[in-house]
């Protein structure tokens, strides 16, 4: 997928979510649980300021489930509901509507004064493209009535669908866009697949995770790799190298990705690696933590 937006499309989207968010009593916001900060958009705030909030840390099966705990906590001290959540194969459906229900008290006793009894709330989904906003909409409605994929779904008109005698959800997400303006946002992206890795140089990629996973999860790579610190230490006769160059020689290495002259091809074991780190064969990964933020 192509994560390159153009100002005609963010003011188009824009247009959009104003336009739904006068129909909705609550903005349900799904976010990556690996990178909530990066796959957030601050504008939300300002869109859904009149607006219940929930916010879904989706692929929490990803994440660090210690580190997630934390989100979670961080978020609600800002006064927001949170929930984390599996939307591919978890069974949370229920909970996230009990959720609704009580991040919107409010409203149900406001209109029970008035003697509105039983108005369903209405929902909305929100979130940049590819953190799961379908899934979590085919989930919630029990069959597969969003379209799922790695591109943005349009879908015409506006539809509601009836999740309970207390609940209809709009159909269409609300897309937001990412804060690209921000290096460390886009390389977040990058590295939880979200961008196209055609206009990136992988290697230099595969080194930031590498770097990254030294400081957090510092076994993780050795691990997974077989790599010992005598074959790092060996590796140093290359006067060019540098640490994280030579974990990913390393990895070719052991994993036999070599070019025809029998060097380490860097450049397959760095899509393997994020490969791996990707679909969660390095393990519950979180690349954000909020005391960092
Ligand atoms: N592991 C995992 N994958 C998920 C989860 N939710 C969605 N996905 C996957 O993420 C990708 C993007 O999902 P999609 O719903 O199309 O995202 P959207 O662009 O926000 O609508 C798909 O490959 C989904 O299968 C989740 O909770 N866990
Ligand atoms: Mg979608």
């Amino acid at each position: 997928m192509n994560l390159q937006w153009y100002p005609g499309h963010m003011t188009k989207a824009i247009r959009m979510m104003q336009e739904n968010i006068k129909l909705i009593d609550i903005i349900i916001e799904v976010v990556d649980a690996r990178i909530p900060a990066s796959s957030r958009n601050p504008d939300i705030d300002e869109l859904g300021k009149n607006k219940f909030r929930l916010i879904i840390l989706n692929k929490a099966d990803l994440a660090d489930s210690s580190v997630t705990k934390q989100w979670k906590e961080y978020y609600e001290k800002n006064g927001l509901f949170v929930m984390e959540m599996n939307s591919k194969t978890g069974n949370e459906a229920d909970k996230v509507k009990e959720l609704v229900q009580k991040a919107c008290a409010e409203k149900i006793e406001r209109d029970k004064k008035r003697g509105i009894i039983g108005r369903p709330i209405r929902a909305m989904v929100a979130g940049i493209p590819n953190v799961g906003k379908s899934t979590f909409i085919n989930k919630l409605a029990g069959k597969a009535s969003a379209k799922t994929g790695n591109k943005p779904g349009v879908t015409k008109g506006k539809q509601w669908i009836t999740l309970s005698k207390s609940m209809q959800l709009l159909d269409t997400p609300g897309i937001l866009w990412p804060k690209f303006e921000d290096q460390e946002v886009g390389l977040k992206l990058a590295l939880i697949g979200s961008m196209n890795d055609e206009n990136i140089d992988t290697a230099e990629l595969a080194c930031e995770l590498i770097k990254y996973l030294d400081r957090f999860y510092s076994k993780v790579i050795s691990e997974k790799y077989d790599i010992t610190d005598d074959q790092l230490i060996s590796l140093e006769e290359d006067q060019y190298s540098t640490p994280s160059s030579r974990v990913l020689s390393a990895i070719a290495i052991n994993r036999k990705c070599l070019l025809a002259g029998g060097n380490p091809d860097i450049s397959r074991a760095a899509s393997l690696l994020l490969d791996d780190f990707r679909n969660g064969r390095l393990g519950k990964i979180s690349l954000e933590r909020p005391e960092l933020q």
